[in-house]
């Protein structure tokens, strides 16, 4: 009856050991939309990806990266004087609970340094890092669109 209850009492504390680990662990859950990349043609080696994410924590999108893809760069679309220029940003803040949008005119993906156009009705996994709020980081990955 005592080695019994040990037993028990083991499986409670390590159950209970088990919830709180996956309880820290667990990846705020974010929602990655309608991704698609502008296709290209001939030698052409720039184009542009567009997204939405949403998040339920803060979280900063610090890079995306790909192995189709040599160079991405996260640029926003901004007008200074009635010129509209182009600003790489180091990294992105999602707010929770908000959508997210890299749209043209706005925030976009600058993609760069690939080789072979990027085809029509082809997928290419992008991979996006982010970092939360108590610094961690972790990857999500998705399959954009070429269109
Ligand atoms: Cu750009």
């Amino acid at each position: 009856m005592k080695t019994l209850s040990r037993k028990l009492l083991k499986f409670i504390l390590f159950a209970f050991a088990f919830l709180i680990s996956t309880e820290i662990l667990a990846a705020p859950d974010i929602k990655i939309e309608n991704a698609w990349i502008a296709s290209t043609e001939g030698d052409d080696d720039m184009s542009v990806a567009y997204m939405s994410l949403f998040s339920n924590e803060d979280l900063i999108l610090t890079s995306v990266t790909s192995q189709r893809i040599k160079t991405i760069e996260m640029h926003n679309t901004i007008q200074e004087k009635g010129i509209i220029k182009m600003r790489m940003a180091h990294e992105i803040k999602i707010d929770h609970d908000k959508t997210f949008e890299f749209k043209s005119g706005g925030h976009h993906l600058m993609l760069m340094d690939f080789k072979g156009p990027l085809k029509a009705g082809q997928k290419v996994k992008l991979t996006l890092h982010f970092k939360d709020k108590k610094n961690q980081s972790f990857d999500k990955s998705i399959n954009a669109v070429i269109k």
